[in-house]
């Protein structure tokens, strides 16, 4: 058993543009969030993951950096940075940088340097960036672009297209030019010697293009190749061994790469536990699980038996030779409330806390999205102009007018699945757009914010935020629940998810019950006498073998 800080963590997303508004102009900063320090405090969390704080014109909220060693102007300055930084390490609270190197912004100076004139062709920025001929007057190739459209985008100057995995706005670095890496282990080893303490790395899965750029497997929607046949590229793990090599290895680091298409088997690769490459991973398969047909609108629910064959198969697939991230939330994902439990008023709070049982009592490193640890639920979107999504907005004007689905049978899909969902304004309060902003939110606080909000669920010893307290104070306290080995129980059972984790003599069950039905479940004996370490329904004796819909525990083997 390797042990390492970043395995005992717990590790909370800020996406600081809905976080904590500190001067009123609705845009969240680094002035916000250090004011919310004391309250991360107490939630017990150990590191802070910060979504990109970076120079950017905000085609996609950030994820598109125009200068890497400058902060955003609505964010702040570098010295409200530095001070949130010292005022983070106070609070015994560590800071992860989001690292966005799959792509610049076309803002930046070296796309800018890139396309400026005609002679731009030769200039050595011209190769920091993937440009190809037109084929046959057309695009190189079929790829389409995660957020609608094609990869390519031509610019008209230099009769060349370039490559944008994602917005126009978005280009593609070309990682197989050294002299890019260079620059991006130059700028990350600048911020090392700050004193942060991590990377989570954007899309890091797609930094090495497949040779040769061919035709995709066209995607749903039936346009355009499918873009993640960038997945897991030739030459990525040689990149990622040399990233170590160059910057990682000189700092105390926790690393988590962002792995679009990731498999178990590539998993094992990037999270190796010899520590060549990344600490571990985020892999998307659970949260495609209630995914369209070919696309990922859809409004089905997270359906119960595959997730538990799936998380479990990581749990067990990884064990001992990498190293599990455990999420269900993030700033892409609408809230899992709304799309695993159940947010009407009788169950949001029971079912909330009974999918943070389950996902908390896993092996590997639990993250909590901000809002998740009150229950915060999906945004009852009305219609498309409400977005400011990108994907959510493009995705529907190109699903209805070119590929033909019905409005009234796409929108309800968008809005159920849409990234605007996690991004709503934080709930702090009862007053005024819910304490986040004395101005104009920047995207509508969800109207649920009188009744869900931080200040009551702090003060009220029974609320979601305190369940999480409790988790989190758990794993502080277990190296069980931390390294212990995995098995689920009742794999076919379509209510209960329910596991045991043992190491050497100690053992623990997780049981949760994530259906609106009542049902017994019969706890093993040695279970029986024991200790119960968590439960979100106190008032129950959860021995007499009942489980009510979405109760969940925790019982650890007697002595
Ligand atoms: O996300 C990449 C990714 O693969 C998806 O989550 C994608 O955003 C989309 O939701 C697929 O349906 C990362 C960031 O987390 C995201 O916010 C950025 O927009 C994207 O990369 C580009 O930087
Ligand atoms: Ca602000």
């Amino acid at each position: 058993m390797n042990k390492a800080w970043w395995k005992e963590s717990v590790v909370y997303q800020i996406y600081p543009r809905s976080f904590a508004d500190s001067n009123g102009d609705g845009i969240g900063d680094l002035n916000g969030i250090t004011s919310k320090l004391d309250y991360l405090q107490k939630l017990g969390v150990d590191v802070i993951w910060l979504s990109p704080v970076y120079r950017s014109p905000n085609a996609d909220n950030g994820y598109d950096i125009s200068d890497y060693e400058a902060i955003m102007k609505e964010f702040g300055t570098m010295e409200d940075y530095d001070r949130m930084l010292k005022a983070a390490h106070e609070h015994g609270i560590r800071v992860v940088m989001d690292l966005v190197v799959n792509h610049t912004s076309d803002e930046h100076k070296w796309f800018i340097e890139s396309i400026e004139s005609r002679s731009s062709r030769t200039n050595p920025k011209r190769d920091y960036y993937i440009w190809r001929d037109p084929v046959d007057g057309h695009e190189p190739n079929n790829w389409g672009s995660n957020f609608s459209g094609s990869a390519w985008k031509l610019d008209e100057k230099t009769g060349q297209y370039y490559l944008h995995l994602f917005a126009e706005k978005q280009p593609d670095l070309n990682w197989s030019n050294p002299a890019v890496r260079r620059e991006v282990f130059d700028m990350m080893t600048r911020w090392c010697e700050k004193g942060i303490d991590g990377f989570r790395m954007d899309v890091i899965s797609l930094i090495s293009k497949p040779e040769g750029l061919p035709d995709a497997a066209v995607m749903g929607g039936g346009l355009y190749g499918d873009p993640n046949i960038c997945a897991n590229g030739p030459h990525v793990h040689e990149y990622l061994q040399e990233m170590r090599k160059t910057v990682l290895s000189r700092f105390d680091l926790m690393t988590v790469g962002e792995c679009a298409g990731v498999t178990l088997e590539e998993a094992k690769k990037y999270a190796n536990a010899a520590g060549t490459e990344l600490n571990m991973v985020f892999q998307f398969e659970h949260v495609g699980l209630d995914g369209g047909d070919g696309i990922k609108w859809s409004t089905k629910k997270m359906p119960l038996v595959p997730l538990k064959e799936n998380l479990s198969k990581w749990q067990n697939g990884l064990d001992g030779v990498a190293w599990n991230s455990l999420y269900f939330c993030n700033h892409d994902q609408p809230r899992i409330v709304s799309r695993l439990g159940n947010d009407s008023d009788q169950y949001r709070e029971r079912s909330a806390k009974a999918i943070a049982t389950v996902l908390h009592m896993m092996q590997g490193t639990p993250y909590v999205y901000q809002g998740e640890e009150l229950g915060m639920t999906n945004y009852p979107w009305k219609s498309v102009d409400e977005f400011n999504d990108l994907e959510s907005i493009n995705g529907y004007y190109e699903l209805t007018e070119k590929a033909g689905m019905k409005p009234e049978e796409l929108f309800p899909m968008i809005a159920h699945k849409s990234r605007d969902n996690a991004r709503t304004p934080m709930q702090w309060d009862d007053s005024d757009n819910a304490g986040f902003t004395t101005g104009k939110p920047w995207l509508a606080v969800n109207p649920n914010y009188r009744k869900i909000n931080a200040k009551e669920q702090v003060a009220r010893p029974d609320s979601v935020f305190n369940y999480y307290r409790q988790l989190i104070s758990l794993r502080h306290s277990s190296e069980l629940i931390v390294y212990g080995h995995y098995e689920l129980l009742l794999p076919d059972d379509p209510d209960l998810f329910v596991y045991r984790r043992y190491l050497d003599d100690k053992e623990l069950l997780c049981a949760a019950n994530l259906s609106e039905h009542a049902r017994t479940f019969d706890i093993p004996e040695r279970f029986r006498s024991g200790r119960v370490l968590i439960q979100n329904m106190p008032e129950h004796d959860v021995r007499d073998g009942q489980i009510a819909p979405y109760e969940a525990y925790v019982l650890l083997k007697s002595e």
